[in-house]
Formats: C-alpha cells, structure tokens, sequence
C-alpha cells in the first residue's frame, strides 16, 4: 500500500511488523549506551538540538560525518541487518530493487524525539551519494513536513508518521527540505515495544571511503 508523496518519495504505512518493531527498539536501546551512544549535538549558531542522535558507521554532526567522535571514540559499526531491511524497503516503495553498482548502505542516524522535540526543515546533502535515504519510524507517530528542494518554506506536504511505517526519498525528492514539527505523544502501540517517544533510524549511503 505505498504512497507516493511526491516524485521518489514514498510512504508505506504499517511496513514493519510488530515483532520487527520491537527487535529494532532492544536494537537502539544497546545503540544508544556506552561512550559512542547516544546525544544531544550544539548547532553552529549555540542552541542544542532538541533531537537526540547516535550514528553508526559514520557519526554525523552538523553538518559533517566523521569516523570518530569529537572525544576520539570510534564509532559503532553499522549493522548488516540495516542494510538489508533498507534494500528491502526499497524495493517495497519503489517496487525495483536498487540497479546493481549503487554503492551501499553504510551509515544509520537514530533520532530520539521526546514528546517536545522537533526537527526544523533542513537538506541532507552530506552525503557525496546520490542514494534513497529509507527512514523507518518506531513508538509515537509525528507530523512530518516533507517540502520542496528550493527553499525551507512552502509548498510542503504535512504527512503522519506511525510507528512501524516506512519512507523512502530518493530521485527528485533526495534534496528536498524536511523537518518534524511535532511529536504526537501517546500515540504508539503499547504492543511496539516503545512506551514513549518517537524513534527513527535514517539509513543512508554517506558514499565516502
Ligand atoms: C526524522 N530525520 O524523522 C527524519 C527522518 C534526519 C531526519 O530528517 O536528517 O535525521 S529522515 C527524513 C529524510 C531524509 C532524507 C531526505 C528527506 C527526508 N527528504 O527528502 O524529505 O527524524
Ligand atoms: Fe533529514
């Protein structure tokens, strides 16, 4: 049931399973412990990001990935298991796999949202490949505002992002500014294995050696 947001961006509701959805939930609780685990990054203006992050196979931090952290400690590796359900999201968007010679998933940004957090509209564009970023949503939904590759403002498309759905951007919407302006608490499945808040993983080739 994919649905298709604007030209390579594609929605697909209730993507994972409920027990894949809790597997990936026990999955970010070990990611988010120990020194590479998760935080809170400082924009380059002074504020904190309300976000909490913690990258694997590459850290990203505005707006730049590195192999380790600021305090010299190596990133988490990125795990196989997230190259394969991105492929597999992929195809179920797209209903293509990707063509053979993309270069591969290699890095995965975990996003924690607690009920006041946003995200305001931004590019991803550190990345130096031109591959679909797959985002898969876990716990509270949020309002996701999906826009235009011109400018932060509008047109934008106001979509909901459930726990368990899938979003891939890839082709003409790669570039497109995008933010969270909103959480909406209480609304995940008890059953989902997150019992407040809102996790997303963003799988991304980051394309450097
Ligand atoms: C989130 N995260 O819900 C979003 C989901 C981020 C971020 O935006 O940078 O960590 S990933 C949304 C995304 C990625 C790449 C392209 C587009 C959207 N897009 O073209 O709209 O925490
Ligand atoms: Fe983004």
């Amino acid at each position: 049931q994919p649905v298709e947001v604007a030209p390579g961006a594609v929605h697909v509701p209730g993507w994972l399973s409920t027990e894949t959805q809790r597997r990936l939930v026990d999955l970010c609780r070990e990611w988010s412990r120990g020194p590479a685990g998760m935080r809170q990054h400082r924009m380059p203006r002074g504020g904190m990001m309300s976000v909490r992050m913690v990258s694997l196979g590459w850290h990203w931090e505005p707006y730049r990935y590195s192999r380790t952290l600021p305090d010299g400690v190596p990133v988490a590796p990125f795990p196989s298991l997230l190259d394969e359900l991105a492929r597999a999201g992929v195809a179920d968007a797209y209903g293509a796999p990707l063509p053979p010679g993309t270069p591969d998933y290699d890095v995965a940004l975990v996003n924690y949202y607690d009920a006041e957090a946003k995200m305001g509209m931004h590019q991803d564009r550190e990345e130096q490949a031109d591959v679909p970023v797959v985002s898969l949503n876990l716990g509270d939904a949020c309002v996701f505002r999906f826009g235009n590759t011109e400018s932060r403002g509008r047109p934008y498309t106001d979509v909901e992002l459930r726990g368990g759905d899938l979003f891939v951007f890839g082709g003409p919407s790669r570039m497109a500014y995008h933010g969270v302006p909103r959480v909406l608490p209480g609304t995940a499945d008890p059953d989902a294995g997150l019992e407040r808040g809102r996790l997303n993983i963003t799988i991304r080739a980051s394309g450097l050696e």
